[in-house]
């Protein structure tokens, strides 16, 4: 836990091991496996994987990492895709359980994967991607592990058409810079107020009827007190509620027991999503962080269109944000 896409190198990840797609040999390769021999240095690492060689489709093994900014190497050899007859999917399964099990064998607490198999061994990407996907968030619901699954390429992730679509919709409808070009920027605040159906958040103008004692001690909550008394209320438990916000298990502990920790915009927003706010509920949360959900950006729009369906899934969630470029949910 957590479990997080990113776009990146994986051989500028300063993490506890990246996982290298290997062949079964383990000899110097094409694709991800070139570039990790490059950056690690080619004769320590081929010495190192000399020792080892030759492997099992699905296994793993572990090299330092030499050059790298990661500490460790999970060298994995991926199934060769054949028209899916020869039992890829489960050996493709195989290679993310074996590198997992054995990060954890040497207690490792982060670990990135490249999506094994989807380049020189031809497996259709889609497919590479739903069985790293779901064999990771399996494995992370049970272990105390960080996961990166690190996309090369964005055609990867593949949002639903119809999903797509809808939250399309719902941005053109509800983008503030929709409703400028609609009704002129003059108008814009009023037609936002009116076009959307906030509550009103505690302000010091809605109260200045009332002394400022009483004010202040409707802001007395801090953002930490409202998430106790939250999960409180719903009867859940501390590890049900960071793990369905894909978020680590210390960040979880400071949160809790500090009573000012300030949280990240998007750690607040896991925890509404963990929590299965409404839209109310998850204002008067963020803003207890002093943060809200504006009409002005994507980021903001999607979170709200997820919120608004009750969709809580933060795996669907972030899929969809990594899809348009934005910060995902849950701890980075
Ligand atoms: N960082 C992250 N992902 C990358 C990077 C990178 N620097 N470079 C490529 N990818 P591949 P395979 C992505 O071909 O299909 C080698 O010759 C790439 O876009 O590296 O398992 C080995 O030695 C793709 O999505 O691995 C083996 O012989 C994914 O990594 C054989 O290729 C995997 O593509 C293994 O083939």
């Amino acid at each position: 836990m957590p479990y997080i896409l990113i776009r990146d190198d994986i051989t500028t990840l300063k993490v506890d091991a990246v996982v290298n797609a290997a062949n079964k040999e383990l000899l110097e390769g094409g694709g991800v496996c070139g570039a990790i021999f490059d950056k690690a240095g080619r004769a320590k690492l081929k010495e190192a994987c000399t020792l080892l060689a030759p492997i099992q489709t699905g296994q793993a093994v572990v090299t330092p990492g030499f050059g790298l900014p990661a500490a460790f190497i999970i060298h994995t050899a991926g199934p060769k895709w054949n028209g899916g007859l020869q039992k890829e999917e489960e050996l493709l399964q195989s290679c993310y359980e074996n590198a997992l099990e054995l990060a954890c064998d040497h207690q490792l607490k982060s670990v990135a994967f490249p999506l094994i198999s989807a380049g020189v061994y031809g497996f259709p990407k889609e497919k590479a991607f739903l069985i790293a996907k779901k064999t990771i968030q399996a494995f992370v619901e049970k272990k105390d592990i960080t996961v990166f699954l690190v996309l090369f390429d964005q055609n990867s992730v593949q949002v639903s058409q119809q999903l797509k679509q809808s939250i399309e919709e719902f941005i053109d409808e509800h983008s503030v810079h929709r409703l400028e070009k609609k009704y002129g920027r003059e108008r814009n605040k009023m037609q936002v107020d009116e076009a959307f159906s906030f509550q009103e958040l505690p302000t010091f103008e809605s109260t200045k009827r009332s002394t400022l004692d009483d004010f202040l001690a409707t802001t007395d909550e801090t953002f930490s007190d409202k998430l106790i008394r939250l999960i409180d209320e719903r009867g859940l438990s501390d590890p049900y509620v960071y793990r369905k916000a894909n978020i680590d298990r210390r960040l979880f502990s400071k949160i809790r027991s500090k009573r000012e920790y300030q949280p990240k915009k998007s750690t607040a927003l896991s925890l509404a999503i963990a929590l299965e706010l409404s839209l109310e509920e998850t204002q008067e949360l963020l803003a207890a962080a002093g943060y809200s959900l504006s009409k002005s950006t994507k980021f903001d729009l999607i979170i709200e269109y997820f919120i608004r369906e009750q969709n809580y899934d933060i795996y669907t969630i972030n899929e969809v944000l990594f899809s348009y470029h934005q910060p995902l949910l849950g701890a980075s």
